[in-house]
This record gives C-alpha cells, sequence and structure tokens, in this order.
C-alpha cells in the first residue's frame, strides 16, 4: 500500500517542475499583462490629452482626442505623392488618402456640430431632389446632425424622404426668375438672407451645393472648414491662363491674365456661418454692381465666386473627387485630364441634363454661353 501511496522520486521531479513551470507561466502571464495594460492605458490617455489646433466655425478650438486608435504619420512617406495636398498659402487639398475619417469623425462629434445643406430646387430642377437626398442620406455626413435647407418655388412637390436619426428637412419658399442665369445668380441672395436671418442660430457650417447631382461615396468631415472651394474637374492641371474666368475689366468678377489661384465650381462650396455669409453677401453685390453697369459675368454666380476666393483665400480646397461628371462624361474627362489615376474615389458626381426637356416651356431665348449644349469651354477643348 505505501508503496502504492508512495510516488517514485522521478515522478516526484516531473510534479514539482510542472508547478514551477505553472507558476512562472502565471507569473509572466499577470506581470505581462499588466505592462502592456499599462503601456495601452498610457497610449490612451496621452491620445486623450493630445491636442491640436484646428480652425473651427466660431474661432480656433483645441481638437481633443480620446481613445483613437490611428496609424502613425510617416514623416518620411508623403500621403499622396501624385498630387498637390498644400495650397501655397498652406490650406489643405482634400484627396483621398489625405485624411484619417474615424479620427475626424470623433473631432466633430466632439463638438456636437450641425451641418446645413442649402439646395435650390426652383422650376423643373425639383426632379433631381428626389435622387439628391435619396443619396445625400447615405453618403453626405453620415452619424452627424444635418439640416437640409431645400430652396423652392412649389414646396408641395418636394419628395418627403424618411430620414435617418438626427437629420432634418427645412423648406424654404423662394420666387423663381424667368432667366436660368439669375435663378442661378440669385442663390447667392438668398443664402446671405437666411444666413443672417437664421443659419447662424441652426448649424456650426453651411455646404452649398447644385441640385443636378448625386452622391457616389462618402462627402463627410473632412470637408468641413471655415471657408472651402471645389476644384473644377474640367479645369484641373491646365494653366491658369486657360481658366475662363471673367476678363472683362468693367465687371466685378473680373481677374487680370496673369492672375488665379484655382478654377472654382459654383457647384460645391461653403464653410462656417460667417464666413458663407460674407461671400454670399459679397458675390451678391458685386452681381448687383455689375447688373447696374449692364454686366454680366460670362459664367454668372461662378465668375463672382472664383473672384471672392482668388481674394479670400479657402482655408480648405476641396480635390475632383468632390465634383466629378457623370460615367460616360467622367471618363472622358478624367481620361483627357489625367484624373483617372488621380481621382480614387468619385464622391459627387453631376447629372447628365436632359436640356432640351428643361429648356421646352423655359420660354426665354437662350444664345452665347447657353448651358448643357456641349459649348462649355472644357468640353470642347
Ligand atoms: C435651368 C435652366 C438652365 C440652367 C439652370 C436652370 C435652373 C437651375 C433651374 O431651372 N432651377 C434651379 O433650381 N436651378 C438651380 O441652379 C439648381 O440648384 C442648379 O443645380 C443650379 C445651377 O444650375 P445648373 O445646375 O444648371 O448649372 P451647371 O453649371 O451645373 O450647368
Ligand atoms: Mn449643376
Amino acid at each position: 500500500m505505501a508503496k502504492l501511496l508512495g510516488t517514485p522520486h522521478w515522478q516526484c521531479c516531473s510534479v514539482h517542475l510542472v508547478t514551477f513551470l505553472l507558476l512562472i507561466a502565471l507569473a509572466v502571464d499577470f506581470f505581462g499583462y499588466n505592462y502592456l495594460n499599462l503601456k495601452s492605458q498610457n497610449l490612451q490617455s496621452r491620445q486623450a490629452g493630445a491636442s491640436l489646433a484646428v480652425r473651427e466655425g466660431r474661432g480656433p478650438q483645441a481638437m481633443k482626442l480620446s481613445r483613437v486608435v490611428y496609424p502613425q504619420p510617416d514623416v518620411l512617406k508623403a500621403p499622396r505623392p501624385d498630387v498637390p495636398v498644400l495650397t501655397p498659402w498652406l490650406a489643405p487639398i482634400v484627396w483621398e488618402g489625405t485624411f484619417n475619417i474615424d479620427l475626424l469623425d470623433e473631432h466633430f462629434q466632439s463638438q456636437n456640430v450641425t451641418i446645413g445643406l442649402t439646395v435650390f430646387a426652383v422650376k423643373r430642377y425639383i426632379c433631381y431632389l428626389t435622387m439628391f437626398l435619396q443619396t445625400a442620406e447615405i453618403h453626405f455626413m453620415v452619424g452627424h446632425r444635418v439640416n437640409y435647407y431645400v430652396f423652392t418655388d412649389q414646396p408641395d412637390n418636394v419628395p418627403r424622404i424618411l430620414l435617418q436619426k438626427g437629420r432634418q428637412m427645412v423648406i424654404l419658399k423662394v420666387q423663381s426668375y424667368a432667366r436660368w442665369q439669375d435663378i442661378s445668380m440669385r442663390r447667392m441672395e438668398t443664402i446671405s438672407i437666411f444666413s443672417q436671418e437664421r443659419f447662424h442660430r441652426e448649424v456650426n457650417y453651411l455646404v452649398c451645393v447644385d441640385v443636378d447631382m448625386k452622391f457616389r461615396d462618402h462627402v463627410g468631415v473632412e470637408i468641413l472648414s471655415s471657408l472651402f472651394g471645389t476644384l473644377h474637374p474640367g479645369y484641373y492641371a491646365i494653366g491658369k491662363q486657360f481658366f475662363p474666368y471673367e476678363r472683362n475689366p468693367q465687371s466685378q468678377a473680373s481677374i487680370l491674365e496673369n492672375e488665379g489661384d484655382f478654377y472654382y465650381t459654383a457647384a460645391f462650396f461653403g464653410g462656417s456661418v460667417p464666413e458663407v455669409y460674407r461671400l454670399t453677401k459679397a458675390c451678391h453685390q458685386a452681381i448687383m454692381m455689375d447688373q447696374a453697369n449692364h454686366i454680366e459675368a460670362v459664367w454668372h454666380d461662378e465668375s463672382h465666386l472664383n473672384k471672392y476666393l482668388l481674394y479670400h483665400k479657402p482655408t480648405k480646397v476641396l480635390s475632383p473627387e468632390y465634383m466629378c461628371h457623370t460615367a460616360e462624361e467622367c471618363i472622358w474627362f478624367q481620361n483627357k485630364r489625367g484624373l483617372s489615376t488621380i481621382v480614387k474615389r468619385v464622391r459627387f458626381v453631376t447629372l447628365q441634363k436632359n436640356m432640351s426637356y428643361i429648356r421646352t416651356d423655359e420660354g426665354s431665348a437662350q444664345t452665347g454661353s447657353e448651358k448643357g449644349n456641349g459649348s462649355q469651354p472644357y468640353s470642347s477643348s
């Protein structure tokens, strides 16, 4: 029995050895866990305390970040070596690959920002609203608070779209104008009036866009800044002497031959409410001044926008990812301008216009810079 109860010497040794190894494993586990835990807490607390100055809607504010883990920037590796990512006045040019959306979402979430999206749907352009709003619900500022401001002459015909939580639609009645140029240009006046009257109370940023568009991919808080403009896809990477700026020195929109930074599209601009107020008010006043002198700038409100942004430098510039043309046009334009390789994501696209349909009962005879007939300067070059 004793023999049976007793343990052979070699067996006794192996039991001690196993116990010893188990103890070591436990100790390593315990100390290793604590070490890693401390390290990650340290990392998190450092991130929680991280502070980065950004220009905000209401003056400079600290960018407070908490518990966001992201790849460290590599000082030896340019985020996008194939495209310019900074203007000469050090404003970022926003391209896919230049920003970390989780980091930015976290920051703007913590600021609880509300973004106003203004869009005009007058006369026949009301037909674009359904596609515009439906795709905005999928791609525009998802996870943030959004107010759609739909300006229209027919409030009853605005489609009722089911909106996600935190998003609402405000329908605002505006008058229509006989000439499409006036419909387009008067947007500046309307946005300036409403900025002063209500937008400043309701939103932090305004994004002002055309309605004949659809969202095809993410358009988020990476676009937000005090004042931003978007590069027109038709004039990217061509000499500024070819930009279709207004050249008549009598016009308030005139830009001299050797002047200019970029050619910005009027279909996508924005910023903080005070900055958008200043921009739209200045453009409207310039348009009125021209009108008093019987002048109309070659590309209407777009010419005035370009003049304003030349003398009031935007704090961010959106790449042509944010303003592309429809599939067929897009491929054509992009190949022609070398955009196909540099545009990694087509985010916001213009829709094909059936202009003969739109123009039939428009009434006014249109000549010269008529839209949608292929006479746009970039389409024939
Ligand atoms: C109608 C005919 C010709 C040109 C513009 C219009 C038009 C424009 C209109 O009847 N109703 C209207 O609401 N608009 C607004 O102005 C839309 O928001 C439109 O997106 C914006 C600019 O006009 P677009 O989109 O025709 O200008 P482009 O530069 O994109 O051709
Ligand atoms: Mn348009």
